[in-house]
């Protein structure tokens, strides 16, 4: 056995000196005694098929233009994927643990993990839809990525520094959410709006009393940019209408200080199918019209500072009828069912697709705004919001097809919405709302998203395709598709499809397109850095500082570990002891990471460089437990290992 670790020891070595030696020309078979053509022919593919290629391969050594930050749907986290080659980079820890990153098996980000947890339970896993990047004047900055949970009314901050998820702050007045998570432009607040009406703060009651006593929410979470993280003591929220609020977006240029909602079921149908009464699904598609909601949050942010808020459970609330009698919401009709709205780049429309209309409808701010400052209502609903004519607050509608869900623009005056029932893109000019041209999907198209799209500046040379079925594009896996990406050039004056991404690990929803050279992760951190609160952290160990201190029945373990070994790589502890173990990797070059587990104990932790992490637990079973490096770090990587040993008692 030994022997041959030797000699797996003594290859790499000799790989690594051939690594390092001068590169050879390689001389692949194909490329030098075939022609073009003749490889054309051999594997079927047409000129598209090479020039989309060619459009989208990223040499070895070579980095994409872009990152893709998108939802990893059921998964709980966020996928990091390269474009244009639309190779996966990284699956980033969210909300479900992450073995690879050591996320949620014993160390540091359990606190993190358990941040979320909601009305006393551990939840485990999120239905991530909307990741949205920091932005400085409306222009993704780099630095933080937000994303929701729907299921379990959770938001979680990422820090780009690292695509480490260092806080999940958990929604306590509402049970899921959906528009979100939004960011004003210059990410003062992160905006978490609800989807299905619930009494806020959880109590029971009937549903009977719908109407009177379930209610959406506008949460408002205080970004602190310089802690990183989410201020939840300064974050408010906005009571509305029970009428199942969806998509929302942030006002931008012209339209900041606004936000706007979408909402689905202004019928506040519930249901009862068992009882005969129509599903929610038809109770809540009879109006023609339902509300898309107007958010003064400047203005709601000084009632904030006023102390005009009701308190609920420890949440800071604008009540809906202040917020109604305050000019703080307003209502305009829209239709049909709706689902996404998307503010356009220079912040003076808003564009707002109808599941079940043909149109997308735009709505243009500087109208809206002179109604409301004009106080010139249609009406009020059942709860006092005010309604402004919908007819006065558009500019007008495109014919965009069966089912437009959601926008997003280039930088050409264009306009592209994802048309689900139609499965296709729908380019069109939002000068004269008319369609230019659609290209066919594969299939059924949820969101859609583009290069530096929810900018004020979108970069107009590619959008993605989230289709939600992918029947005849990939190999079978079984019943369960992969989600399918399909990236699009946009360059041209017609779109072009490019190529093709499956995505395996849950429904993405949505995603953003951020330029690579605005990201700038660090490769290493500094030595014995606690990722999570950004600091040295107080346990960190340095070479030489290793130790074991016992403290009555709690066993403190400083430990190091370098290349290839653990220190102390022995430790014995007593049956019931609390065990604490603060480990740092002592190193400091690019890509040198050890994992660490102790077998049988669930305890998995990924060291990167510099990086100090704390386990606690109690070792409660005797035994004679192998902890081991789990990342192949070395040539002596099997080597670097020890034993965690726990004594029986005494028996008295
Ligand atoms: Cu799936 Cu934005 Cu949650 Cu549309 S949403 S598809
Ligand atoms: Cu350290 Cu393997």
């Amino acid at each position: 056995m030994k022997k041959g670790i030797v000699a797996l020891g003594a290859a790499s070595a000799l790989l690594l000196a051939f690594a390092c030696s001068k590169p050879t020309p390689l001389k692949p078979d194909l490329g030098a005694s075939k022609s073009v053509k003749e490889l054309m022919a051999a594997r079927g593919l047409s000129e598209a098929d090479v020039e989309a290629a060619l459009r989208t391969y990223v040499p070895t050594g070579k980095s994409d233009d872009y990152m893709i930050f998108a939802s990893g749907g059921q998964s709980g986290q966020v996928l990091a994927i390269g474009a244009p080659s639309m190779r996966l980079l990284k699956v980033i820890g969210v909300f479900t643990p992450e073995p690879w990153q050591g996320y949620g098996y014993g160390g540091d980000g359990n606190a993190v993990l358990a941040g979320g947890n909601q009305m006393g339970k551990t939840i485990s896993w999120a239905d991530v839809h909307h990741p949205n990047l920091s932005e400085t004047n409306g222009d993704y900055d780099g630095q933080y990525l937000f994303v929701n949970d729907k299921a379990n009314a959770r938001v979680a901050v990422v820090d780009l520094k690292d695509f480490a998820t260092k806080q999940i702050v958990p929604n306590k007045l509402v049970m899921s959410d959906h528009g979100g998570a939004f960011v004003t432009p210059n990410t003062d607040y992160v905006i978490e709006t609800s989807q299905y009406p619930a009494p806020l703060g959880r109590e029971y009651v009937p549903i009977t009393e719908y109407k009177d006593k379930y209610r959406g929410l506008a949460m408002f979470w205080k970004f602190d940019r310089a802690a990183g993280r989410i201020d939840v003591a300064k974050s408010w929220a906005i009571e509305l209408p029970p009428y199942t609020q969806d998509l929302a977006d942030a006002g931008k240029l012209d339209s900041d200080g606004f936000v706007f909602i979408n909402s689905f079921n202004t019928e506040m149908a519930i249901g009862g199918t068992l009882e005969g009464k129509p599903p929610i699904e038809s109770g809540a598609s009879q109006n023609d019209m339902d509300y898309l909601h107007v958010i003064d949050w400047k203005k709601a942010e000084k009632l904030v500072a006023d102390g005009k808020t009701t308190d609920i459970k420890g949440v800071k609330v604008i009540s809906l009828t202040m917020a109604a009698q305050e000019g703080i919401l307003h209502l305009i009709g829209e239709p049909k069912s709706p689902h996404g709205v998307d503010v356009t780049p220079d912040g003076k429309e808003m564009v707002v697709g109808g599941k079940l209309d043909t149109h997308a409808t735009v709505y243009n701010f500087a109208k809206i705004k002179k109604l409301i400052d004009d106080k010139k209502y249609e009406g009020k609903d059942a709860y006092g919001v005010p309604i402004l004519n919908f007819q006065e607050s558009i500019r007008g509608q495109a014919e965009i097809g069966m089912g437009p869900l959601h926008t997003v623009y280039d930088n050409k005056g264009n306009a592209y919405t994802s048309v689900f029932l139609e499965s296709v893109v729908a380019k069109w000019s939002l000068k004269d709302l008319k369609v230019i041209e659609k290209v066919p999907v594969h299939y059924n198209i949820g969101h859609i998203l583009a290069a530096e799209g929810d900018t004020v500046s979108p970069d107009g040379n590619y959008v993605v395709a989230m289709n939600k079925m992918s029947m005849d594009r990939f190999s079978k896996v079984g019943p369960l598709y992969p989600q399918n990406f399909q990236l699009i050039d946009t360059t041209g004056d017609k779109m072009r499809m490019l190529v093709d991404m499956p995505i395996g690990i849950g429904e993405p929803h949505y995603s953003q397109m951020i330029k690579m050279d605005k990201l700038k992760p660090i490769s290493v951190y500094p030595l014995g850095e606690n990722p999570i609160t950004g600091k040295k952290d107080p346990s960190a160990t340095l070479a030489g500082q290793e130790k074991i201190v016992r403290n009555g029945t709690t066993v403190d373990v400083y430990m190091t570990a370098i290349r290839s070994h653990f220190t102390p790589d022995r430790i014995e502890v007593e049956e019931g002891d609390t065990v604490k173990l603060h480990i740092t990797s002592l190193e400091q070059s690019e890509d040198q990471t050890h994992g660490f587990t102790i077998n049988m104990m669930n305890i998995d932790l990924s060291l990167e460089p510099g990086k100090h992490e704390n386990v606690t637990f109690v070792a409660d079973t005797p035994g004679v437990y192998p902890m081991y490096c789990t990342e192949f770090c070395s040539a002596l990587h099997l080597e670097m290992a020890g034993y965690f040993l726990v004594k029986p008692k005494a028996k008295k």
